[in-house]
């Protein structure tokens, strides 16, 4: 998806004065924001020196107070900037405006600009387990370097963001809402996320206990750089949803995007394979990025959060199919239906593992 022409231009100019001297591209593979590229089309090999920026529109339906993610971003930038070689990663600087905005509304959207880094490769897949202990120690260096960062000094972005209660209150109104035939559908799929009262009794029982955080919370592994050429974790990305969290639903995040043998949007559930090895890879190498600063209970908690994420965004998968596709991108009737079938199976399968590997 491209920008509109009128609105290339429009955009463009709140950013860079010779609105020519630019294209822009799609990037990345949200589902919520658009994301482009603008490349200087002066053809310089280094993108990042060379003017090249990112530019998001941010879906405010989603991100009801779009300043909050802004204000979020420049927080953490300086924090990590501050920490100087003790973060050893590339930071994704916002850039201001040419008003010195770091927030633009134009045409009733609302825009912003952030650093580029070049020369870099984002997975959709880990194959590798030397990959996936690199990756998981990525998310871990992020975490532990926001440790110094009081977890209430970032503003709530998405309020009950994965708060499993509420998700499932919104799941059962839902359902009571759907239109018959989306509702005959699915039935049989929300027959067995209902059957979950037991799993859902110990996430509840352990969210009491859990110290707050500052986490990523979308931490699938697209939204992690690499180097092009020497494959090192470059930098953590897509920071819209980094605020007050536990630290099981950025592992159990990295779990669900590396473990599966097939994407969440594939229907073809029955070939998916949890990738065990690359689970042990992911836990040593989480572990290891926090160096010994996690408490026991959420070392133990990890478990447990590897089994939620799947669940609870397989649940919105399922309650926004119920809704109508409301917020999730789809490109076809049954998507959501099929990512939530495809989430529930991973659930399944790695509830399996975790219960196998403990006997
Ligand atoms: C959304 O837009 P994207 O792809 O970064 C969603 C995540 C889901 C993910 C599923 C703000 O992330 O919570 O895990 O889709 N982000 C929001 O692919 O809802
Ligand atoms: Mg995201």
């Amino acid at each position: 998806m491209a920008m509109n022409r009128w609105r290339d231009e429009d955009v463009l100019s709140c950013f860079v004065t010779v609105t020519s001297d630019y294209v822009v591209k799609p990037l990345g593979q949200g589902l919520i924001n658009q994301t482009f590229l603008v490349e200087n089309v002066d053809n310089n090999t280094d993108k990042s020196a060379n003017g090249c920026f990112v530019l998001q529109c941010l879906n405010h339906l989603v991100f009801t107070q779009p300043q909050n993610i802004v204000d979020n971003n420049i927080l953490i930038s300086k924090h990590l900037t501050q920490l100087g070689r003790e973060y050893p990663l590339a930071i994704m600087m916002p850039k201001a405006s040419l008003s010195g905005e770091f927030l633009v509304l134009i045409n009733g959207e609302y825009w912003r600009a952030l650093s580029y880094v070049d020369n870099c490769i984002s997975p959709q897949t880990i194959d590798d387990k030397a990959q996936a202990h690199q990756a998981a120690q990525t998310f871990a260096q992020f975490s532990k370097a926001l440790a110094s960062l009081s977890a209430t000094s970032l503003k709530p972005v998405i309020d009950k963001f994965h708060d499993l209660p509420d998700r499932l209150l919104k799941f059962s109104n839902a359902i009571s809402n759907a239109d018959s035939t989306r509702l005959s559908h699915a039935q049989s799929l929300i027959k067995q996320y209902q059957l979950q009262a037991n799993f859902i009794q110990i996430v509840n029982e352990l969210v009491l206990e859990l110290p707050q955080r500052i986490t990523h919370n979308d931490t699938k592994i697209n939204n992690l750089l690499f180097d092009k050429n020497s494959l090192q974790p470059k930098a953590v990305i897509d920071l819209d949803t980094c605020m007050s969290g536990y630290l099981m639903h950025d592992f159990g995040d990295m779990v669900r995007t590396c473990c599966s043998s097939i994407s969440e949007d594939d229907a073809n559930i029955d070939g998916m394979v949890f990738k065990a090895d690359i689970f042990e890879s992911l836990l040593t190498g989480y572990l290891s990025g926090f160096d010994g600063n996690i408490e026991e209970l959420e070392h133990n908690s990890l478990l447990i959060g590897a089994r939620l994420m799947p669940f609870i965004i397989g649940c919105r998968f399922l309650t926004d199919y119920l809704m109508g596709d409301v917020y999730f991108s789809t490109s076809y009737e049954l998507h959501n239906l099929d990512r939530a079938a495809n989430q529930y199976k991973l659930f399944q399968l790695t509830s399996d593992y975790i219960t196998k590997r403990a006997s």
